[in-house]
């Protein structure tokens, strides 16, 4: 159990609160920016590796070091993040991280939106 949980708080390292795989993983393609299409598979990625049990659920245990940072993902309060609660939350952040509206998040971009982020939490 704790080594599951060290293995998945791990793979999140590179990511902030609001990336769901990090950036360059979030790249798919490597042209600095990350494209809708791009963040989405990411989101899905991840999730899917969190559902360790494949039950369509990501529990507190499955999340682990992210469960309290999942809290708000959760938004019929079941204690469960399904994957459409997983990837409404994260497409809530791309949208607003996409400040000039051109359909992809650039490092400027992401940066600005981690440090909102930082900020609210702080
Ligand atoms: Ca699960
Ligand atoms: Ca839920
Ligand atoms: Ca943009």
């Amino acid at each position: 159990m704790k080594r599951t949980i060290i293995v998945i708080a791990a793979s999140f390292t590179l990511g902030s609160a609001a990336l769901a795989g990090g950036w360059k993983e979030s790249d798919a393609n490597g042209d600095g920016q990350i494209s809708k299409a791009e963040h989405d598979a990411s989101v899905t990625a991840s999730w899917a590796k969190m559902d360790k049990d494949g039950n369509g659920q990501i529990s507190a245990t499955e999340a682990g070091a992210k469960a309290a940072a999942w809290k708000d993902s959760d938004s019929n309060s079941d204690g469960q993040i399904s994957q459409a609660e997983f990837v409404a939350k994260k497409t809530a952040w791309w949208q607003q991280a996409d400040a000039d509206g051109n359909g992809s998040i650039s490092q400027t971009e992401y940066a600005a939106a981690d440090a909102k982020h930082a900020k609210h939490k702080g």
